[in-house]
């Protein structure tokens, strides 16, 4: 063990834990694709985002053009992947008597490749926006662009030749990379939108999947304990690369702050780094990942190395408690639950608690630890504090914060915690469809959570229904992998303040696959 200070975040770095991690490393699995075809972009307000893509030719035709100055087009690899790209270009004319410059500008979505990037005015970096200025001083040449690129769709602009030489292209190649177990993962549905939902699950899943469980393969490109929670469930019923979740979880155990709390996220390169940033419930979910793992490995030894990690979780959450046992409020980022603008993070937060104390009961008595009775004990208060305390009589919703908000993820957090009898769950879910409280849902994440809860509550039809009407929705908008964020009634939102750089390949959006599997939908 040895303490090293960023800022004022002190983190005790756990070397044998970091070992084992880089032990667990993964191989990737890589898989070459080219182009379908040659596509433009069309304006059609119809359509998400206000853009499709229509056909010009196959990739055949890529050879035969040739292109000078200010040309440009685009290729559709007719699927979304997560690779290296690479490509021939040759001189067309006379010798080339200057460098040739390019510009590639690399998307996941047709809006990508139709509004200019120094459009872009949201909040998080541009640099997130995946495009590349090449130089080629030496003509013909065999380009690799340096980075890995999450996309569909390639625009390749000729900036400069010179007057006496045009260019061609060939050989335009994606090296595809996943750390997915490929083999027998066989999807076999009669109802043809459950068969698409799981499939596009996996493919999700998969690109996700590279030296950790990535959230996204655009943007973050890293680990956080949200996205591995809900990724390590769909692994365990599909590709059962388990292996990398424990990796997963050695990371964040690698690197807790002085206090014993593991970050929401962590950097990998060019060594581990707990992110400085802590969220409630996702500290809580390195709790729950192992439990989850647990139960889909039965590996003891991990579990019993991991636990004393997990419980400082819990412990750490208790003490956010106030005198009546609801957790403090405050205004600033301290749990994540969603990004739902308004929402109050305290009573879906006291949710989460509650439903990883249970899981924490399960663990430690399979340990046997002293803390059991204890947990048990406590359990019983809180869940009964919040009753008292965070449930409207008048209303018949659980509320939150000094307003006493009504939102959807405050009763579906308390329906999966349990806090009320199977029956009322049920009750409580079909009053919130009946009178749908304004703050809503807004990511495939809380969503998620949403059709689970239908679930545990033995609402099968509805759970159904919600996911079809939700995910299938995303599939009419032209989903070949799940996104970070979907509205269906506001289809351009993001939380970043442009679509551009949401993220078209997202970890927390991949769980239909788990959601059909474990529950037999
Ligand atoms: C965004 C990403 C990530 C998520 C965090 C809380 O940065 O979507 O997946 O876990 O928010």
């Amino acid at each position: 063990m040895n303490f090293q200070k960023i800022d004022d975040q002190v983190i005790v770095r756990n070397e044998g834990f970091e070992e084992t991690a880089e032990k667990l490393k993964p191989v990737l699995h890589e898989t070459a694709v080219s182009p379908k075809a040659l596509v433009k972009v069309k304006a059609d307000e119809a359509v998400i985002h206000g853009w499709k893509t229509e056909f010009i030719a196959p990739i055949s035709a890529l050879s035969q053009n040739d292109y000078g100055k200010n040309d440009s087009f685009i290729l559709d690899f007719g699927d979304h992947y997560v690779g290296y790209l690479s490509f021939d270009v040759r001189p067309v004319g006379s010798p080339p008597d200057a460098p040739l410059k390019l510009r590639l500008t690399i998307g996941e979505m047709p809006v990508e490749m139709a509004e200019p990037f120094t459009d872009y005015d949201g909040w998080l970096s541009s640099s997130w926006l995946q495009e590349e200025t090449v130089y080629v001083d030496v003509l013909p040449g065999a380009i690799t662009l340096p980075r890995r690129y999450s996309f569909r769709y390639v625009k390749l602009e000729v900036l400069a030749t010179s007057p006496k030489y045009r260019v061609a292209f060939e050989n335009v190649e994606c090296r595809a990379v996943t750390s997915a177990n490929q083999i027998g993962v066989a999807t076999l549905h009669e109802d043809q939108l459950l068969q698409s939902l799981d499939e596009i699950s996996i493919k999700t899943l998969a690109e996700c999947m590279q030296d950790i469980f990535e959230d996204g393969p655009k943007r973050d490109r890293r680990l956080w304990l949200g996205d591995l929670r809900l990724q390590a469930l769909a692994n365990y019923e599909t590709f059962q690369t388990n292996d990398l979740v424990k990796r997963c979880l050695y990371l964040f155990a690698a690197v807790p702050d002085k206090g014993g709390r593991v970050a929401a996220n962590v950097f990998v390169a060019p060594q581990l780094i707990a992110d400085d940033t802590y969220l409630f419930d996702y500290s809580l979910f390195f709790l729950s990942t192992l439990r989850d793992y647990y139960t889909a490995t039965n590996d003891l030894e991990t579990l019993k190395e991991l636990w004393p990690t997990a419980y400082r979780q819990l412990e750490l959450a208790l003490e956010r408690l106030d005198e009546n046992d609801i957790l403090r409020d405050s205004p600033d980022w301290w749990s994540f639950i969603d990004w739902q603008d308004g929402l109050n993070k305290q009573a879906p937060s006291q949710g989460v608690l509650i439903y990883v104390m249970k899981q924490a009961i399960e663990l430690s008595s399979i340990l046997q630890t002293e803390q059991t009775e204890y947990l048990k004990l406590r359990l019983k208060e809180i869940m009964a504090a919040t009753k008292e305390h965070l449930w409207d009589e008048e209303k018949q919703f659980f509320v939150s914060g000094q307003d006493r908000q009504v939102s959807w993820a405050s009763q579906i957090w308390m329906v999966l915690a349990g806090v009320l009898p199977q029956q009322e769950n049920r009750q409580l879910l079909n009053r919130l469809f009946q009178e749908n409280p304004d703050i809503g849902i807004a990511t495939p994440y809380m969503y998620h959570h949403l059709v689970e809860a239908l679930l545990h509550a033995g609402d099968k039809d509805r759970a159904i229904l919600e996911m079809k009407a939700y995910w299938g929705g995303m599939i009419k908008d032209g989903a070949d992998t799940f996104w970070e964020l979907y509205n269906p009634h506001d289809k351009k939102f993001s939380p970043y303040g442009s679509y551009l750089i949401n993220s078209y390949c997202h970890a927390w959006s991949c769980t239909p696959t788990y959601l059909i599997r474990k529950y037999n939908l």
